[in-house]
């Protein structure tokens, strides 16, 4: 098999992860990748620039080859704050209402696509598989096969995808979706969103579905499969046995003086639901005044996409929000909710979710939710926290034994933190042991050899229909 050529957004070097802390679910998983592998990542740098050049910015680290891009100030007006994150983002997180659709984005979304397959093009070697991430660069694929490229070419997606009904309202989602059917692998995170894309090929675009859910289409067969992505178990688990681990699992120990602990952390984002588990939070404090000044809600929330406006929009509801709640219920010697924007290196973070008496991972939307994952793993085995999950992330599919909840039912969610902190210690273990067999099994190492495998299975050239 030939190398990995990993193309998404940014990239993501692994020695910049842990410094920089603040990196998604997609850093992390994809430096585990491309470790194992071998192969070039390419993306963007991150920098503008006065005017677009093309040149690669290759790099070597621990273990990993980058190749970056800078793009120009419009590019990342139009394309990343723009179409990937005030149109797509929203919309596939069945935001409407936040979807803002402007002519001049969907140009500089197709501008920079061709800007990437321009860029990329030339690294490509015959037996590489491209690997194409994310809700930025749908169409990609569609242009490296119009410039020539006979490799196998495959996408994953990240976020959810919407119901049919959803998509139907974005200007041109007939050429957006059927620019996508020139993969010849489409990655999802669970059924659902799968089940949702092939309504959306069958319904609007009346192409058969096989049995095997390949997606027929121009005399070839595209694959569209669930291929849920996990963490790196072995590399987090190691990470909450440190040092770094151990004293920051003390040092919050410490601070809360015998309180119990919930743990959120998310990337500061509206489809993560932190408005909503704050009021949670809140009406568990006011439902169970018994419990005034025993539990702490400690909120990581690292942010991104400032200079999109429903993420500035979100962050000041967040402050109003907290300052609130801590007004109504702190005393001279208690805050209930610590809410810190900003991230922490790896270890820490596994040492604050071993802390915590339950984790809170509760987001209105999400593809998968590696978070969740990640507290699991970082629990002590014999005296475990509980987890309280979202059922309408992805990760609720697998994840059966959390304590499942509507994220947008305040009642609900209060009640199960009282169930989760009142949790007998069997029932804990019980719940814990099942939930760790999941993380543990469907690892990203697992996720990453499923995904190769069906890259890899496909005939070279992009799949002619076998005349059976
Ligand atoms: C997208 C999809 C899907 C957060 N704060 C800190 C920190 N993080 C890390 C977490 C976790 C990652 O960021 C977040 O991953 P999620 O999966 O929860 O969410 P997204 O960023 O929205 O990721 C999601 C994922 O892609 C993978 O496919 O699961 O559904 O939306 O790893 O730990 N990391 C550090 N410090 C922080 O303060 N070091």
């Amino acid at each position: 098999m030939g190398r990995l050529i990993v193309i998404s957004n940014r990239v993501s070097v692994p020695s910049a992860a842990g410094a920089a802390g603040a990196q998604g679910g997609l850093a992390v998983a994809l430096n585990s990748a491309l470790r194992e592998h071998g192969g070039i990542w390419f993306g963007w740098s991150g920098q503008e620039t006065e005017e677009f050049t093309g040149h690669l910015d290759m790099q070597r680290n621990e273990g990993v080859t980058t190749a970056t891009i800078d793009l120009e100030a419009q590019d990342v007006e139009e394309y990343y704050n723009g179409y990937a994150n005030r149109t797509l983002w929203p919309l596939f997180h069945y935001r409407i209402d936040l979807t803002e659709y402007d002519r001049n984005f969907g140009e500089g979304y197709e501008r920079v696509n061709e800007r990437f397959a321009d860029s990329v093009y030339p690294l490509i070697a015959d037996d590489d598989l491209v690997w194409v991430h994310d809700y930025h660069l749908l169409p990609l694929g569609s242009i490296l096969r119009r410039k020539g490229i006979k490799n196998r070419i495959g996408l994953f997606l990240h976020t959810p995808w919407p119901p049919t009904r959803l998509l139907a309202s974005l200007p041109f989602h007939e050429r957006l979706v059927a620019s996508m059917l020139e993969y010849d692998v489409i990655g999802l995170q669970t059924t659902e969103w799968l089940e949702s894309f092939l309504h959306y090929v069958q319904k609007e675009m009346g192409l058969t579905v096989n049995l095997d859910n390949s997606i027929e289409y121009q005399g070839r067969r595209v694959i569209a499969r669930a291929f849920p992505i996990g963490i790196d178990y072995a590399e987090f688990s190691q990470a909450a046995k440190s040092e770094v681990a151990k004293e920051a699992h003390q040092r919050l120990r410490d601070s809360v003086r015998g309180r119990k602990i919930l743990i959120g952390v998310d990337r500061l984002d509206y489809s993560k639901g932190l408005g909503e588990r704050f009021e949670s939070f809140s009406r568990f404090l006011s439902d169970h005044p018994d419990m005034a000044g025993k539990a702490v809600l400690l909120q990581i929330a690292p942010p991104s996409r400032g200079d999109v406006e429903s993420y500035q929009q979100i962050r000041e509801d967040l402050e109003r929000k907290t300052g609130h709640i801590n007004g109504a219920h702190a005393n001279v010697d208690f805050v209930p909710i610590r809410y810190v924007n900003r991230g922490y290196p790896r270890a820490e973070l596994a040492g604050f979710y071993r802390a915590a008496n339950v984790g809170l991972v509760t987001p209105l939307r999400d593809g998968m939710n590696l978070v969740a994952k990640e507290y699991v793993a970082a629990q002590d085995p014999e005296d475990p926290g509980v987890l309280i999950l979202s059922q309408f992330a992805g990760a609720a599919t697998q994840l059966k034994d959390a304590l499942l909840v509507n994220p947008h039912s305040v009642e609900h969610v209060a009640e199960t933190i009282s169930r989760a902190l009142d949790m007998p210690l069997k029932e804990r273990k019980r719940r814990h042991a099942a939930l760790l067999a999941s993380v543990k099994e469907m690892d990203v190492l697992h996720w990453l050899k499923q995904y190769v495998l069906a890259l890899s299975g496909v005939e070279k050239g992009s799949s002619a229909l076998k005349s059976d």
